[in-house]
């Protein structure tokens, strides 16, 4: 007899409800729950795929060990035992910092990770983290962090109450949202302009977003910064700033900064006409309910940092950060502030610099374009051991060809990840958690940054067989092995083993703003569980001055990290250029490079293609459906072209997340549509100087006929 269970689906930010219907234990169907308060039916094609995903038969389930070519299976204690020794002997060979740590994406959306993995690798003491920040929204963190005192304060567009929504660098028709977890947005848009509002997008590309929206604007890539600072110019200039009831410190030198940036100096730098500029600030600084939400295309490039900070800037200047329909800060029932330092994660910026190339540290993690280096090059401190952990570098991260080689140099490497992918296929050993279904759920960092606040737990679907672990049970496995003597270990994996992350969550729903407080109604994991479909707290809230983080309860509209960079900006943009410049994008059936094994979300025309300009295609002799070969200093991939007067002119556009034929994975579907990987292509000394983000954006690079 079939039956229906409802539960978050974990695959991207959106955390839509999904009702999983279930026949013994096959997945007969994945829906949209309707009666979940917040996506209200609304899923995408990959929430489907979590049926594909649970029964994989590539799926690994239990620890794999590696001898040259050949993968062996393993018992979980004596893979756990054998893990724990060999990083041991690292340590005890080259100190600690000699174990390196690379976190991927999925971390943000497992309880586990986030909660004992955390405490698993935080506290091994090494200075060598990294992980998948530094090629996203660390440039968001660090305006956090410098504007409004805590890393984790990033204050998200309140798209259901505004009248004019202006996206720069973002995509979430394809990407679902990010930095603002909001399920349908296609239809918050359209609910927009039901109401007489407008939607602008700003991008290189007339995305899917750009479609729907009343005025899309080609932007030349990585001029972000130049074009923020010609609106604040303009604010300044006629008198438009309005900072409302905020008490902000750095409005002088806010108003020195964007003096010389004049519209007609911005325009041929951005390719935005200096009158669109100057009615694109007016109509921010005049619109009651507005905002300008900036994502990944503002992050990953030269000038990450600069666009970030002046992004959230712009909202404060025209009276939009923190009202509603502008920009506004959550109050999420797990608050990831004071949960986060309790598990290690302390903000901060440059306190310390790394080894090679003194990049600055940012949270304790340094940045990816800090990794290959860290191991190559002998010393002190080098990387001989590797854990990663929900991550596959090789193919997300810049550079991926010196990557693999670095990684084949390590004495010791081991992946908890459930596939043997182009990664993982490079560790010694392979920890391979349960499938999504089998463990319980708690967005505890997305929402966070959800446009209305919610709260939901998901109890598993299916109990985890008695031969395969948990996440968080992988990392305690080994944290109580690498912590404790032998006589210890034994009772604080029994104990924490009982309490499991529910326990974490639960005294965090008690005593967070939604618990105790609110009297016997308040939340916790029992309330939670009586209402599977979720809760929906309310619409956001204003929370400033309360909420700031900074010693003096004011915002830092300037602060001396970026004053400092603007030297650069203008060195920068002294001279015109006009190479040819290469973005990414994504696509609703994909997920970065890991659900391509799935048969119904790859299936249709290939979607690693090059897509390019007609005259740039035909100035090139490239035409539609012929090979391409792009390439840069560091190498050159083979893709099909597709010629499109979507793209602007001097810009092409090739996904990530794709390169998966290798040797020795093991993806049965994915290795029959591997495509390249554009990571092969990017070089990673292209760096945001300022944050040492990676600038996957903007790459300056040579397309012909292959
Ligand atoms: N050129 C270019 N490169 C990019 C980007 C870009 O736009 N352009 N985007 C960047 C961004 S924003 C990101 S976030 C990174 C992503 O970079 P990564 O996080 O390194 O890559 P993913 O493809 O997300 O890989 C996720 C891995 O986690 C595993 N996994 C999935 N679920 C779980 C789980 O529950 N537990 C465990 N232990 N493992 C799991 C998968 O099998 C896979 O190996 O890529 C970055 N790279
Ligand atoms: N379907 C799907 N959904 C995903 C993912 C996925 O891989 N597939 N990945 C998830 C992850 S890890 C993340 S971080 C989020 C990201 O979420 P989004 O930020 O919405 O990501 P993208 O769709 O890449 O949109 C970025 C946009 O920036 C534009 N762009 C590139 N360079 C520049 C520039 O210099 N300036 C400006 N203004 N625009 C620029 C690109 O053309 C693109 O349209 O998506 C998440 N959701
Ligand atoms: S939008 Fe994201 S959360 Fe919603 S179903 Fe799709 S992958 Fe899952
Ligand atoms: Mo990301």
């Amino acid at each position: 007899m079939a039956t229906t269970h409802y539960r978050s689906c974990p695959l991207c930010e959106a955390t839509c409800g999904v009702a999983i219907e279930v026949d013994g234990d096959r997945v007969v169907s994945v829906r949209g729950d309707d009666a979940d308060p917040f996506s209200k039916g609304y899923i995408c094609p990959k929430g489907t795929a979590l049926a594909d995903l649970h029964h994989d038969p590539d799926r690994l389930t239990q620890p794999m060990r590696r001898t040259g070519d050949t993968w062996t299976p393993m018992g979980w204690d004596e893979a756990l035992d054998y893990v724990a020794s060999q990083l041991r002997e690292v340590r005890a060979r080259h100190g600690k910092h000699a174990i390196g740590v690379y976190q991927g994406n999925p971390t943000a959306h497992n309880l586990g990770l986030l909660t004992y993995g955390q405490l698993l690798l935080r506290t091994l003491g090494t200075r060598n983290m990294f992980s998948a920040t530094s090629l996203d929204q660390l440039p968001h963190m660090l305006a956090a962090l410098q504007m409004f005192g805590n890393q984790l304060l990033m204050p998200v567009p309140d798209i259901d109450r505004t009248d004019l929504f202006i996206c720069l660098g973002a995509n979430p028709l394809a990407s679902n949202g990010s930095l603002m977890t909001a399920p349908d947005v296609r239809n918050r848009l359209k609910a927009i302009q039901g109401r007489g509002g407008k939607v602008i997008v700003l991008d290189p590309r007339r995305t899917e977003t750009a479609e729907k929206a009343d005025q899309h604007l080609f932007i030349r890539p990585a001029t972000d910064a130049v074009l923020l600072l010609a609106m604040i110019h303009v604010l300044f200039a006629e008198n438009r700033v309005r900072l409302g009831r905020l008490r902000a410190t750095g409005l002088d030198e806010m108003r020195a900064l964007a003096n010389p940036w004049t519209p007609e100096r911005a325009a041929p730098i951005t390719g935005i006409a200096a009158e669109q500029i100057r009615d694109l600030t007016r109509q921010l600084a005049t619109t009651e309910r507005a905002v300008m939400y900036g994502r990944i295309g503002v992050c990953v490039q030269e000038f990450g940092g600069l666009a970030a900070w002046l992004c959230y800037a712009i909202n404060a200047l025209t009276g939009h950060l923190d009202e509603p329909g502008g920009l506004m800060f959550s109050t999420p029932a797990v608050d990831p502030v004071p949960l986060a330092s309790l598990l290690g994660y302390d903000g901060g910026f440059a306190r310390w610099t790394s080894r090679v190339s003194g990049k600055p540290e940012f949270g304790g993690e340094l940045p990816m374009t800090a990794f290959v280096e860290e191991i190559t090059t002998p010393g002190d401190g080098q990387i001989r051991a590797l854990i990663t952990s929900a991550g596959n570098p090789v193919l997300s991260a810049p550079g991926g060809a010196a990557l693999e080689d670095a990684l084949g140099s390590l004495e010791f490497m081991v992946s908890i990840d459930p596939y043997l992918n182009e990664t993982t296929r490079l560790a010694h050993v392979i920890l391979p958690p349960t499938s999504p279904l089998e463990r319980s759920h708690y967005d505890a960092a997305l929402n966070a940054f959800a446009v209305r606040n919610i709260a939901k737990y998901s109890p598993p679907l299916f109990e985890r067989g008695p031969n395969e672990r948990h996440d968080w049970e992988i990392c305690l496995g080994l944290l109580t092995r690498l912590r404790l003597p032998s006589i210890g270990r034994g009772l604080a994996e029994k104990v924490l083993g009982k309490l499991g992350p529910e326990a974490v969550i639960d005294i965090a729903l008690r005593t967070g703003p939604w618990g105790l407080r609110r009297g016997f109604s308040g939340l916790s994991i029992a309330r939670l569980r009586e209402q599977p479909h979720g809760v929906d707290l309310g619409a956001l809230e204003s929370r400033l001055p309360g909420r700031l983080d900074t010693r003096d309860k004011k915002i830092h509209l300037a602060p001396d990290v970026y004053i400092s960079d603007m030297p650069r900006l203008h060195r920068r943009f002294e001279g015109n250029t006009t190479e040819l410049v290469m973005i990414g994008r994504r696509h609703l059936r994909s997920n970065n490079s890991w659900m391509h094994n799935s048969e119904r979300l790859v299936k249709g025309p290939p979607r690693c293609t090059l897509m390019i300009h007609p005259d740039d295609a035909t100035a090139r002799g490239l035409t539609d459906g012929a090979s391409a070969k792009v390439a840069t200093r560091v190498g050159a991939i083979v893709v099909p072209v597709e010629v499109t007067d979507t793209m602007m002119p001097g810009v092409v556009s090739v996904p990530h997340g794709w390169g998966h034929g290798k040797r020795g994975t093991k993806l049965s579907v994915a290795s029959t549509v591997p495509g390249a990987s554009v990571n092969d292509v990017i070089d990673p000394a292209r760096i945001d100087a300022l944050t040492g983000t990676s600038a996957l954006s903007g790459q300056p690079v040579e397309v012909t006929p292959a």
